[in-house]
């Protein structure tokens, strides 16, 4: 009998069909990236690294790549095909961010962190990146993370409107002799001013007398910088960008550091220089923090990239922004306050308490009912419980891989407008308006069924 995983897997198919994403961090993938990452290359194991001495975006092809089988780094035989892919996932990457090398081997975002603190902190040195109130990740320093038992975190904070606060962030910087200073937020809708935080480094750096890593966490719009869209902090002196390749950058879920500085043979232990963070790195992602890579989801990286440095892709990560921005629009027409206003980017913050006077999980809950999926999302500082926060976030990627315009964010926002009235009247009792949500499924269903999902 057949393993009733695969219905599930059938149902799953359907729910992504039927209904539409706007968890800012989800997307769909192409289904070449679905057939690398089902591929017989979950059959390898790979400990270590290809060769990658002379792979330079400037000197390097994809072709010679192809051609050229090289010694490499790794404990088991057998990688005449894997080292090739693997090359050309740390090339592809490197040219769609401009960096001096990537590795691609990180199982998450959450393990490229790690290996990044790993690299470059002993125990108990400072990271200073955005606090946890003010909507830092759970991986920039959560008190119930590993890294935070091992390293010290100090936070900076956002101002009224949403935005960095750099005054913070400088006197911050000054004050807990940081080796890191982090960029880099899952809800966050403005531009970070990456000069601006280099200069902060510099100043930081004269006075302490050591070097500070800045370090970019651009999981949320990596695909936007892939696009052109969005500044790539490495263009502004920062050292290191780490991010997951699943969410606007629409490849396999896993995780990817690129790095800027001097590549040298992962064996020996360099220097602990921003020179030789490259080679630092490799070795913290493996042996340091990891064990075999994962190269059927190595694969579907390389793929994923191969899309991201074709034009179209520039189209839609300009599309996400635009997309975002008239949703943005309609959802203030209709009286939703919006965190800062408005978005700069793929995402939006809803103050749905103050907005409509109930929180946010109810509204994600009678949102999935009529199969628009968001998440509830605390705001920041958010006195609420985290369970209950005041508010949801949501996005565009995945709406606008499945070819929506204008004219779907306004039938979103007008259901979404709908499903608030609804949860006024209803509070904690949404299955007394069963009706009226289903009708409203029923019209989300329909829409959704004209944009086809490109891998089911
Ligand atoms: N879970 C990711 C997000 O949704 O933003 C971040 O880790």
């Amino acid at each position: 009998m057949k393993d009733f995983v695969f219905d599930l897997i059938e149902q799953e198919k359907v729910r992504q069909k039927e209904g539409l994403e706007l968890i800012p961090s989800e997307n769909y993938v192409s289904s070449g990236v679905l057939e690398a990452m089902g591929s017989v290359l979950t059959n390898k194991y790979s400990e270590g690294y290809p060769d990658f001495s002379g792979l330079s975006i400037e000197s390097s092809s994809e072709k010679q790549i192809f051609d050229t089988v090289l010694p490499n780094y790794r404990y088991y035989g057998g990688q005449v095909n894997v080292d090739r892919i693997e090359r050309l996932a740390i090339f592809r990457a490197m040219k769609l961010f401009h960096a001096d090398h990537s590795n691609v081997q990180p199982h998450s975002g959450a393990n490229a962190n790690n290996a990044v603190y790993f690299a470059w902190l002993e125990p108990g040195d400072t990271v200073l990146g955005m606090s946890l109130p003010a909507g830092g990740h759970l991986t920039h320093g959560a008190p119930v993370t590993m890294s935070a038992h091992i390293y010290n975190f100090e936070g900076y904070g956002v101002d009224e409107d949403g935005d960095i606060d750099y005054e913070d962030l400088r006197k911050k910087a000054l004050e807990v002799n940081p080796k890191i200073i982090l960029v880099g937020y899952s809800a966050f809708m403005k531009i970070p001013d990456f000069k601006r935080v280099d200069e902060i480094r510099d100043e930081a750096e004269k006075k302490y007398g050591h070097e500070i890593l800045l370090m970019a966490d651009m999981a949320h719009v990596a695909g936007l910088i892939a696009g052109g869209v969005h500044p790539n902090p490495l263009d502004y002196g920062f050292n290191v960008m780490t991010t997951t390749t699943h969410k606007t950058l629409r490849g396999p879920r896993g995780g990817l550091i690129m790095t800027m500085g001097k590549v040298s043979s992962p064996l020996k232990k360099p220097e602990k220089t921003l020179e030789n963070i490259p080679t630092l790195i490799d070795r913290a992602v493996f042996p340091g923090t990891q064990g075999g890579p994962l190269e059927h989801v190595i694969a579907a990286k390389a793929v994923a990239f191969g899309e991201a440095l074709k034009p179209e892709f520039k189209e839609y990560a300009a599309k996400i922004v635009e997309n975002a921005k008239t949703l943005a629009k309609e959802l203030k027409n209709r009286g939703f306050i919006l965190q800062g206003g408005g978005t700069e980017n793929h995402l939006l913050l809803l103050n749905i308490k103050k907005s409509f006077g109930f929180d946010g999980k109810i509204y994600e809950k009678a949102l999935d009912m009529v199969g628009l999926t968001l998440n509830a999302n605390a705001l920041p500082n958010d006195k609420a419980a985290a369970f209950r926060p005041s508010g949801v976030r949501l996005g565009t990627p995945a709406i606008t891989t499945r070819g929506m315009g204008a004219p779907e964010m306004k039938k979103i926002a007008g259901w979404m407008d709908d499903v608030a009235r609804i949860c006024q009247e209803a509070g904690e009792n949404l299955d007394d308006k069963k009706a009226e949500l289903d009708k409203i499924h029923a019209e989300v269903k329909k829409m959704a069924l004209k944009f086809p999902v490109p891998s089911i």
